[in-house]
């Protein structure tokens, strides 16, 4: 589909297409032909007019359904840009709907996180996020804040008469109620963020452990090389491992020990590194062999309330009696697949606090909107405190300003044209 937006957009069409473009009612479907301006036939098209404000854009847009072959697509599109037409910037599309009022800013970048969901939680995410879920909660913080604002305001004015209609602590308790529910939204960034960029899941422990034969089993495929030689694995290696509704980057490293070689020493360093910046650690060690001080030392480094303790080989031998303290422990083999379950099982408790989230809660997957929220929230508790040692209004009505500043730039009311620049160019071309 090639889509025209634009004031000249039906004019544009009727250049290029063999019928009275702008006769036709909004909403309706026209077959003919595409021409161009030697009068030559390029392609046989359904051409759709969507007259303003009735469009995604809020402008007229004609959309031309051609033949879907690369060639023709642009042979089509050559002929319409010639016509007076140009190619649209990234974003500009849902821009202009932002512009014309058919989206607010959060809803426009929803749609951003629509077209890139790599999973259903994210895509279910975003669905909330365009039909208004999020402007929605920040909408009835706005309001819940007017009447406290306007109070405000007014002691600004007329200090002499204190602080009119309300005590200060009503006022204080008022703000300090949509506080409680920003932060309980701003909670929401750790599962937002998850589900929107996925995690990173290292799995680390000494050389021969099975951790190359364990990411192969979670992966289903014969992703890294395995041997029984020690230190079998040089690099990190990375793959993407969906399990459930979140997916994973899943990160292969070097078995760690003191190794004396150059390439296997580089090796380890990076799967340090590597262990360090994971979202989540699953330590591998071999149960079928007696554990060492090195295997004790590597456990104390890796292990930690955002890891897993992987006992490989229990078709081996049953794990050690005396094993290292962790939170997670999980007995499989990755040669037969037994305890594979049981080790996605225990991913999903360390992930999700409290259970992955309803399909309708309003999650904030943007750092955008997190941190907005965050200076919301800041802005929110100085000026509780404030009131509470009463503070002189000039300041307490500037916190309440910022406050309802940073709310309204997740909306977009209260937003610069470069934040919008930055906003909109991240978008692809002809969103
Ligand atoms: N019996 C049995 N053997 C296993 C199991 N998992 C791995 N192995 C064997 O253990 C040896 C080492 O496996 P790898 O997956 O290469 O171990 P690694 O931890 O990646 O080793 P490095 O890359 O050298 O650090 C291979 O011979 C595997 O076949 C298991 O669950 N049971
Ligand atoms: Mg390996």
């Amino acid at each position: 589909v090639i889509r025209i937006s634009g004031r000249e957009a039906l004019a544009v069409a009727e250049r290029v297409f063999s019928g009275p473009v702008r006769s036709y009612a909004s909403h309706t479907a026209h077959c003919g032909r595409i021409v161009d301006a030697q009068g030559e036939t390029v392609d046989h098209v359904l051409l759709l007019p969507m007259l303003a404000p009735r469009s995604y854009t809020g402008e007229d847009t004609v959309e031309v359904h051609c033949h879907g072959g690369s060639l023709i697509t642009r042979r089509v599109l050559e002929t319409i840009l010639r016509a007076g037409a140009r190619p649209a910037r990234p974003g500009e599309f849902t821009f202009k709907a932002f512009m014309n009022g058919k989206l607010d800013l959060s809803q426009a970048e929803a749609v951003q996180e629509l077209i890139g969901a790599k999973n259903a939680l994210a895509l279910d995410a975003a669905h909330q996020q365009l039909e208004g879920a999020l402007s929605r909660a920040i909408r009835s913080f706005q309001q819940e804040l007017t009447e406290s604002a306007a109070i405000l305001e007014a002691w600004v004015d007329f200090p002499e008469e204190g602080l009119a209609f309300a005590s200060l602590e009503e006022v204080a308790s008022l703000i300090e109620t949509v506080q409680t529910k920003m932060e309980a939204l701003a909670r929401t960034f750790h599962e937002g963020k998850m589900v929107h960029e996925g995690l990173s899941l290292c799995l680390t422990g000494p050389p021969n452990a099975g951790k190359s034969s364990l990411m192969n089993a979670l992966l289903g495929k014969d992703r890294a090389i395995v041997t029984d030689i020690p230190g079998t694995t040089r690099d990190v290696l990375e793959d993407e491992l969906r399990l459930g509704a979140l997916h994973f980057k899943l990160l292969d490293t070097a078995g760690i020990r003191d190794a004396e070689e150059r390439v296997e020493r580089e090796g380890i360093r990076r799967s340090k590194e590597a262990m360090q910046r994971a979202d989540l650690i699953l330590l591998v060690m071999d149960a079928s062999r007696p554990q060492t001080e090195s295997d004790a030392a590597l456990a104390r480094a890796a292990l930690s309330e955002r890891s897993i303790l992987v006992w490989n080989k229990v078709d081996l031998a049953p794990p050690p009696t005396h094993p290292f303290s962790c939170a997670h422990v999980v007995q499989l083999s990755a040669k037969t697949g037994v305890g594979l379950d049981a080790l996605r099982q225990a991913i999903d408790a360390v992930v999700w606090r409290q259970g992955p989230p309803s399909k309708e809660e309003v999650l904030i997957t943007s750092l955008r909107h997190s941190q907005a929220l965050g200076q919301a929230i800041d802005a929110s508790r100085r000026l509780v405190a404030g009131l509470r040692e009463e503070v002189s209004p000039e300041f307490l009505a500037a916190d309440m300003r910022a406050m309802l500043s940073a709310l309204g730039s997740i909306v977009g009311t209260d937003i610069t044209e470069d934040i919008l620049t930055a906003i909109f160019s991240k978008f692809c071309i002809g969103k």
